[in-house]
């Protein structure tokens, strides 16, 4: 299998930690991929033209994406756990997931804000709106004991992933002090290998 990827990516290194966790690492080419918003990028968009990594394309040569597929796709090669396979539990961790992704999205818009969209075509209570809606999902995640306690599954990896974005591209957002309980989920997380050598290198 064939993963693309770049270090910097939340999406892809929740594949990357799952990947770890579910025995399947060795067995995946890692695929370092440039994406850049707002160019034509040609060449990437042979692969998915939707130009977002990461893609995974297996060993029949199917194209999955995206991460949660990815993942998803993953967990039922390995027999894993990551996803429980049906019931209550299956679409309130889908959901929560979902709404990881959803914080994970509105980051990134306000890093392509800051990052990638000219001076002066910025629009603030745009980006201050997105950040608002990451901001308020990890409020959500700080009163789920259920979650923090709970299965290392696609959502604590996702809340990882969201944690250790924002402290990659937001460093002075105060995410620790706003919320105590996601900064001792975090600390704990990092115990695990798969956590700990995926955070994204210093920028
Ligand atoms: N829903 C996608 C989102 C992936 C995504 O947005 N990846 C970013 C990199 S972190 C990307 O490729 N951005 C390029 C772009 O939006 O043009 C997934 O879960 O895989």
């Amino acid at each position: 299998m064939k993963l693309t990827f770049s270090p910097a990516s939340p999406f892809a290194r929740k594949v990357r930690i799952a990947a770890i966790e579910l025995g399947l690492i060795d067995k995946i080419e890692m695929i370092p991929s440039t994406v850049a918003p707002g160019t034509v990028n040609e060449e990437y968009s042979k692969i998915s033209p939707l130009k977002k990594l990461p893609v995974l394309i297996t060993n029949d040569g199917d194209v999955i994406l995206d991460s949660y597929v990815i993942v998803e796709y993953l967990n039922e090669t390995a027999g894993g756990a990551l996803i429980p396979g049906y019931g209550r539990k299956r679409w309130q961790v889908k959901t929560d997931h979902s709404l990881i992704q959803g914080m994970l999205d509105s980051m990134l818009l306000c890093r392509y804000e800051k990052a990638v969209r000219p001076q002066g075509l910025q629009w603030q209570a745009w980006s201050d709106d997105h950040w608002n809606r990451a901001w308020t999902g990890m409020a959500r995640f700080e009163s789920r004991d259920d979650v923090l306690g709970g299965p290392f599954d696609i959502v604590q990896i996702g809340l990882v992933c969201v944690l250790g974005y924002a402290d990659y591209r937001f460093a002075d957002c105060g995410w620790r002090k706003a919320y105590p309980k996601l900064d001792k989920f975090h600390q704990k997380m990092l115990e695990r290998p798969s956590v700990n050598i995926s955070v994204p290198p210093p920028a």
